[in-house]
């Protein structure tokens, strides 16, 4: 069915999870909802106490702005509008664009009697940002060590914290993240790759080929095909793995882990049958 038929004959009411029947409406090609709304509404918000911010700060060159979060004196209290409290309201506006964002998300799946599979997606990206902002800075109690919402600010920061580890490269679970994140690339080059290879045969005016063919392309090559649906599996699972990992990855820095990130691994040279040699 053309996409424009299928959506004539899907947009009816009904599925929203809050409101009812008031926001249940298109505007143009974007279903609007309850969520829509209170996404526009962070959003705006947010947008707005950005441009303030940069507005009492000394640059408008966009990749210096920055809007930091309070000095660590502050704590887990409310900061002074101009020395942190908007970026305060920012991560509010932010957790709450996001978060509408995956609900209207779900209302979206709900009217389709899709699963809820893109939501939940969306939810580790809510949960990594929700990590570096809220529960890490909590755990420490400060807000302070939040990142600053600016571009280049923002990479100062990684680097930063990054290097009060020592070499965060031996963080174990910045190496499963990123382990994760090489491998998504990987599986989504050689799906992408995979696919269009079977609807672009070597001949024109070929036939295009079929799943199975796709299947022995793999068992040819390596002796196994994870399967035209697992591959999606796959590639949703290790996405979330790269994401759920960065979480965990920062989350211990500092809670639970203090030293070098290096020093972690005596573990290693700790092991009975050669710790005394
Ligand atoms: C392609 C989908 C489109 C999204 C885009 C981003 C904004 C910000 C706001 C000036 C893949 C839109 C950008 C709305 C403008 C202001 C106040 C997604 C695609 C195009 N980062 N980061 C970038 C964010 C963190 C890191 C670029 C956001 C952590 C490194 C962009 C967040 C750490 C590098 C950006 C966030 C970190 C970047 C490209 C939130 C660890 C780069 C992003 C909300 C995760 C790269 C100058 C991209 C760069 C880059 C946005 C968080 C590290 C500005 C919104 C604190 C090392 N980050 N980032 O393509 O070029 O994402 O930086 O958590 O090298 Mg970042
Ligand atoms: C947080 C983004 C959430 C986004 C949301 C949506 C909008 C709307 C609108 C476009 C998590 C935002 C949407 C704003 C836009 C429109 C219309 C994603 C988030 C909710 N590192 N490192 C990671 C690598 C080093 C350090 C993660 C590699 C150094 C620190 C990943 C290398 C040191 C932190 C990763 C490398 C260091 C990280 C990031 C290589 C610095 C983190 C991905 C090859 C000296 C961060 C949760 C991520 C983290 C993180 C990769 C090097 C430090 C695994 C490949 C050695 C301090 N690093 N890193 O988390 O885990 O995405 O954050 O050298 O905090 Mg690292
Ligand atoms: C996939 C796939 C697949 C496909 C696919 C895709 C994955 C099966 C079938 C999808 C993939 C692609 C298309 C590839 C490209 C994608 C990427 C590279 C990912 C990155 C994407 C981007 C960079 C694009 C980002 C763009 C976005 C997010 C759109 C921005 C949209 C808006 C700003 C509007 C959002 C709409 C909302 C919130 C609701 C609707 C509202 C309106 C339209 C406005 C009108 C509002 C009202 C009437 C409400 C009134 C509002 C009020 C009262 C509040 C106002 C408050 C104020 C303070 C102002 O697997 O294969 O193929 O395609």
């Amino acid at each position: 069915m053309a996409q424009l038929v299928f959506e004539r004959k899907y947009r009816v009411r009904g599925g929203t999870l809050i409101g009812g029947d008031l926001f249940d409406f298109w505007v143009g090609p974007f279903f609007v909802g309850f969520f829509g709304v209170t996404t526009l509404f962070f959003a705006a918000l947010g947008t707005f106490l950005i441009f303030y911010g940069a507005a009492m700060g000394d640059t408008w060159n966009p990749w210096l702005i920055s809007i930091d979060p309070p000095p660590l004196e502050y704590g887990l209290g409310f900061a002074p509008l101009e020395n942190g409290g908007i970026w305060q309201l920012v991560t509010i506006c932010a957790t709450g664009a996001f978060v509408s964002w995956a609900l209207r998300e779900v209302e979206i799946c709900r009217k389709l009697g899709m699963g809820y599979h893109v939501p939940f997606a969306f939810s580790i990206a809510i949960l990594a940002y929700v990590t570096l902002v809220v529960i890490r800075p909590v755990l420490m109690g400060a807000w302070g060590h939040g990142f600053p919402y600016g571009i280049f600010s923002h990479l100062d920061w990684v680097n930063n914290v990054g290097y009060a580890y020592g070499n965060f490269h031996y963080n174990p679970a910045h190496m499963i993240a990123i382990t994760f994140f090489f491998t998504t690339c990987l599986a989504l080059a050689l799906h992408g790759s995979l696919v269009l290879s079977a609807v672009n045969p070597g001949k024109k005016g070929d036939e295009i080929k079929t799943p199975d063919h796709e299947d022995t392309y793999f068992r040819d090559l390596i002796g196994y095909s994870v399967g035209p649906l697992g591959i999606h599996r796959l590639g949703l699972f290790l996405a979330l793995m790269a994401g759920f990992w960065s979480a965990v990855c920062i989350v211990i820095s500092g809670t639970i882990w203090f030293d070098a990130w290096i020093v972690w691994w005596d573990w290693w040279l700790e092991l009975p049958w050669w710790a005394d040699l």
